[in-house]
């Protein structure tokens, strides 16, 4: 995977890219929201907006996505932006996106190829790296008859990083070959996270989950203390980070933040980073995170609850968490999020210690109250308690601890062999 590759530079200057985006009438979001969005996307990939355009249509041309006019009206202004690159909104079939990098003389990138190629960028650990190019040559594959022959020379660019850029010299069974190769390594990275989550079992765990650049990593890092990647930019994050969070006296919870989503994330890119989401997914509790300073905010929502269906997650038990709610002024506004929203923030602190007693409560609902006398000679069964139980009572004598707590299940299990309960 050529990371190094960043995006494609004359030398020196970063890619100019025109932005298209058809909107149609049952869109959800506003097409202004979803322009701009486009180009954080386009910018956070390292190319520069040199230019957009926008169609109203009451469906996609089957040909060329725009309507012939349009695709004439954009060959103009990619040309007079001095554009490298032409990158679509939505995602192209083959024959479209054949058809109008044809007649844009010059490379087309639709929004599943510009998503993949960030990834592929912002991907740090040999795991994320592995699922970008499992999702790319997927996604090259029904796609090799696209030989784009003219426009050879310009390698390397937005949507060509990573397998794409050899797209060109690979016959499908070179692909299918990597692809079984890319799957067979993933499957043994999934072995090994399913043994390390079985090594915690017992431990209540909890998920934060949602749109990317929502302060997931932001609030980890305030929880756990911890020092994740935190960045104002789309996807910081690409893998899966546990550590224990201290929600109350003798209540640890393990806590994982993820990679984000965006609407219509790749379903490629979703199948691919299974065994990351996986981690966060598989949680007793998810937090789902959203940016409440965002106006768009309930949109942001709905596009995350369709991930979590789609990844089937959505029926795992889960709390919208309000955050950056420090940059909201009118704190009326945050009704529309519903009376058991919990409302944060990460870079103030505030409502952090609800959000805690929030998960202590439902971390303990299992809990299981009983009087251990443990002998001094057990050492670590009495350091457990310390370390996981709610302690309410504790006595000593010469020979044993007898101590009144709340412990998780696993614990109770553990040292039940102590009881002295009725
Ligand atoms: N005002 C304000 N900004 C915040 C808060 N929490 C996070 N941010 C900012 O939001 C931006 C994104 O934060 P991250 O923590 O990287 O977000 P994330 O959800 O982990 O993003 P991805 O990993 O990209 O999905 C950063 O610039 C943070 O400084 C908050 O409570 N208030
Ligand atoms: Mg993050």
């Amino acid at each position: 995977m050529s990371d190094a590759s960043a995006i494609a530079r004359a030398p020196g200057a970063p890619e100019r890219a025109v932005l298209a985006l058809v909107a149609l009438p049952e869109d959800a979001v506003d097409p202004a929201d979803a322009m701009d969005e486009l180009a954080s996307l386009v910018e956070a990939a390292g190319a520069e907006v040199a230019g957009s355009l926008l169609q109203n249509r009451k469906l996609p041309d089957r040909a060329t996505w725009l309507g012939a006019g349009r695709v004439d009206d954009l060959r103009a202004l990619a040309d007079e932006r001095r554009a490298t690159v032409v990158v679509c909104g939505a995602d192209l079939t083959p024959a479209q996106g054949v058809n109008l990098e044809k007649r844009l003389g010059r490379r087309v990138v639709d929004r599943s190829q510009l998503i993949m190629d960030l990834f592929a960028v912002r991907a740090r650990t040999h795991q994320a790296r592995l699922q970008v190019e499992l999702a790319q040559l997927q996604y090259s594959l029904p796609r090799l008859k696209r030989m784009w022959t003219h426009l050879d020379r310009m390698k390397g660019g937005i949507g060509m990083r990573g397998p794409g850029e050899t797209q060109l010299e690979l016959d499908r069974r070179e692909i299918e070959v990597k692809i079984s190769d890319r799957r067979r390594r993933i499957a043994v990275i999934e072995q090994a996270h399913a043994l390390r989550r079985e090594g915690r079992a017992g431990r209540f765990t909890v998920g934060l989950i949602g749109y990317t650049n929502a302060g997931k990593s932001s609030l980890f890092n305030e929880l756990t203390r911890q020092r994740v990647e935190a960045e104002n930019r789309v996807f910081t994050t690409l893998d899966t980070k546990t550590s224990p969070w201290r929600v109350a006296p003798g209540c640890n919870v393990l806590l994982s933040d993820t990679v984000g989503f965006v609407r219509n994330l790749p379903h490629h890119l979703i199948a691919s980073f299974h065994a990351t989401l996986q981690e966060a997914l598989e949680a007793d509790l998810l937090l789902h995170v959203v940016d409440g300073a965002r106006p768009d905010s309930h949109l942001l929502i709905a596009a995350v609850e369709a991930v979590l269906v789609e990844v089937g997650a959505g029926d795992r038990p889960r709390r919208l968490v309000v955050n950056k709610i420090d940059a909201v002024a009118d704190r009326a506004l945050c009704a529309r999020f519903g009376s058991d929203a919990l409302l944060v923030s990460a870079r103030t602190g505030e409502g952090l210690d609800e959000l805690a007693a929030f998960v202590a409560a439902r971390a303990r609902v299992a809990d299981v109250t009983l009087t251990l006398r443990i002998p001094h000679a057990d050492g670590a069964a009495l350091a457990a308690v310390r370390a996981r139980a709610d302690v309410l009572r504790a006595e000593s004598d010469d020979q044993a601890t007898l101590v009144e707590a709340r412990l998780p299940p696993d614990l109770a299990g553990r040292l039940r062999c102590y009881s002295v309960s009725q």
